[in-house]
């Protein structure tokens, strides 16, 4: 029997066309290469890992991770720069939070340079592209470890 508490990988919009969306901005794997890296680099961590278009449903899953996750991992997608109820779920999640993004969001347009995510992440990890999701996994792992929120 698996002690150790899932960590719970969320996905927001458009992300389950990643690999065939503007990949010159966020390359040519897949979400499901991405959930293969994760799993592997969670090791004997169960990973729970969803990906939704619909920010009621993103916002159903916090509520689940809320309850059961160890820590968690979100790529908010564009609810990031657009969500008050997304912040206000994150909020009462009591481990750590890493938010993800693929591109580096500093380095775009201004609409996505101002997170609401970010006010309550306890880290941002942006533009490492794809394979940038199993390092904040190994990151994830310190921060439940140090118990760091
Ligand atoms: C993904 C998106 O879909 C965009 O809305 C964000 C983020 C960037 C990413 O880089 O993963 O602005």
């Amino acid at each position: 029997m698996n002690e150790l508490k899932p960590i719970y990988i969320l996905n927001g919009p458009n992300l389950n066309r990643l690999g065939r969306r503007e990949p010159e901005i966020y390359g040519h794997d897949t979400l499901a290469d991405v959930e293969a890296w994760c799993r592997q680099a969670a090791g004997e961590r169960p990973v729970v890992f969803h990906q939704t278009n619909s920010e009621e449903k993103l916002i159903d899953l916090v509520h689940a991770a809320i309850d059961e996750a160890a820590g968690l991992i979100i790529n908010p997608a564009a609810f990031t720069f657009t969500s008050l109820a997304l912040l206000d779920a994150l909020k009462m999640f009591k481990g750590p939070i890493i938010e993800f993004h693929i591109s580096n969001v500093h380095r775009r347009e201004p609409i996505y340079h101002r997170s609401y995510v970010s006010m309550t992440a306890t880290t941002v990890m942006a533009g490492l592209g794809a394979k940038g999701y199993p390092l904040a996994v190994r990151a994830l792992e310190l921060l439940i470890a140090e118990n760091k929120r």
